[in-house]
């Protein structure tokens, strides 16, 4: 008879490599030490802390799957969903924070820039010296990046000319490296990838205030008026929409591990809630009701890690097709909210408070299922998939 973990019941720790496991737990070290204390104040005050960038670099937990020469540690992308799940069980702003600047900024470079790019920007990128984001949605073109209307006119002498704007775009105000993608007349009106840097004349970065949601993790606008750039900031390896798409391939599978260690501070807290807590002359954990609510988190978290478990191995191997990453970010993610606010609702009156942090990680989820590709725009790929129709 095999043992039973309620907290790992599929053995999911078996399952990996030695470094793997290195790599997993150097994540959760810093997140509970580094990250856990500043997250109450940092939600409440909508503030984020630039360091945070240089203490994962020095860790090796940006861009960990950049080949060593580029500044990367080479890393599986199952261990890099392995530190989104370790970052995101502390807050999915920070999760953010990270996989921008791994998956969006990082990889991008890496993926389909030039040799003097990859030298340039990977190795500060990786120690976070520098800052990235990605710019990819406008104020009318969310869902439907194909609508850009942001457009690179080439200039004579070489170079281009940059005029758009970029909305809830994370990371933006506080960026040095801005990965942004336009339509290039030079290019028959093809959607090309541009590395832009902060000062460049014509380009700002406003904080959008006030979010109720993702509040440690900054997000901005990106306004380009004529920003003028060189040849050397085109991104030579790739045109069309699927380069923003490869990108998002990568992000949106970390997005998977991350909520579903959203989902498992959740779990853990209601838990020892129910366990702690007497109403009615015995605890809340001794309930019918309280322990089926356990049993169905307890359920989807081990579905839900065991299928990014296995779309990351896929991933590793060059076998992962976008639809498989669609079936986790849309199903991890939907089932972390329902996890987040069932247990926001065993916490009563106190779930609602920032210290048991619950509401917290509800709050923020509802992001987590808009961005890179909303639940329901996840459905629809698959729709589409599954039937040989677009519906979108
Ligand atoms: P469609 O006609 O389907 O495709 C156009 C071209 O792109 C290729 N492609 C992909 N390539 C790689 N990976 C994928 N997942 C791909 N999906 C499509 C496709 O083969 C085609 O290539 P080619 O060579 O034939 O031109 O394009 P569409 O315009 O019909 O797209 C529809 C849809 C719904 C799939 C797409 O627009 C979509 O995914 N919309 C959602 C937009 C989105 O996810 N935005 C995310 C913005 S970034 C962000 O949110 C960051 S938050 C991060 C954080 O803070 O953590
Ligand atoms: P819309 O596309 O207008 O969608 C609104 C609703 O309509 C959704 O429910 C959607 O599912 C539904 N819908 C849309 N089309 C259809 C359809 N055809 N059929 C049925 N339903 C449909 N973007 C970046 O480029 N970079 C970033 O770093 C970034 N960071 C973000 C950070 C935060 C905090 C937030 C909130 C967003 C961020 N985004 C970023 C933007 C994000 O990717 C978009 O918000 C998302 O893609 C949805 O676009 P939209 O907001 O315009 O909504």
């Amino acid at each position: 008879m095999g043992r039973f973990d309620w907290a790992d019941p599929f053995l999911l720790d078996d399952q990996l490599t030695d470094d793997e496991r290195m790599i997993r737990d150097t994540a959760r070290a810093y997140a509970d030490d580094r990250l856990a204390p500043r997250i109450v104040e940092a939600f409440a005050q909508e503030h984020t802390d630039p360091e945070i960038f240089r203490e994962m670099g020095a860790l090796g937990l940006l861009g960990p799957t950049v080949p060593e020469d580029y500044g990367g540690v080479g890393a599986s992308y199952v261990a890099y969903g392995l530190i989104a799940r370790e970052v995101e069980r502390i807050d999915s702003g920070y999760r953010s924070m990270m996989s921008v600047q791994s998956s969006l900024v990082m990889y991008p470079i890496h993926a389909y820039g030039s040799e003097a790019q990859k030298r340039r920007y990977l190795p500060r990128l990786a120690s976070g010296e520098w800052i990235g984001c990605f710019g990819l949605t406008e104020p009318d073109a969310g869902s439907d990046p194909g609508g850009m209307a942001t457009r690179a006119k080439a200039i004579d002498g070489g170079g281009y000319a940059i005029s758009g704007a970029k909305t809830w775009i994370s990371n933006a105000p506080i960026a040095d490296v801005f990965v942004v993608w336009a339509k290039s007349d030079a290019h028959g009106g093809a959607i090309r990838g541009f590395v832009l840097e902060k000062g460049a004349k014509g380009l700002s970065a406003p904080k959008i205030e006030g979010k109720l949601s993702l509040r440690a993790s900054i997000t901005g606008m990106i306004a380009m008026d004529e920003v003028e750039v060189g040849e050397d900031a085109l991104l030579p390896h790739v045109e069309g929409l699927k380069g923003p798409f490869g990108c998002l391939n990568r992000a949106r599978y970390g997005i998977s591990w991350g909520a579903m260690g959203a989902a498992e501070f959740c779990f853990h807290a209601a838990r020892r809630y129910g366990l702690d807590r007497a109403q009615f002359g015995r605890p809340l954990a001794a309930t019918q009701l309280f322990q089926k609510k356990l049993a169905d988190m307890e359920t989807e978290i081990a579905l839900g890690l065991q299928a990014s478990l296995r779309v990351g191995r896929l991933m590793d191997e060059g076998r992962f097709a976008p639809e498989m990453v669609s079936i986790v970010k849309r199903n991890n993610v939907g089932k972390a909210l329902d996890i987040a606010r069932t247990s926001r609702d065993m916490h009563g009156g106190n779930g609602i408070s920032g210290e048991y942090q619950v509401m917290r990680h509800l709050m923020n989820l509802e992001t987590v299922n808009t961005y890179e590709g909303a639940h329901d725009v996840h459905a629809l790929i698959l729709g589409r998939a599954i039937t040989g129709i677009a519906a979108f």
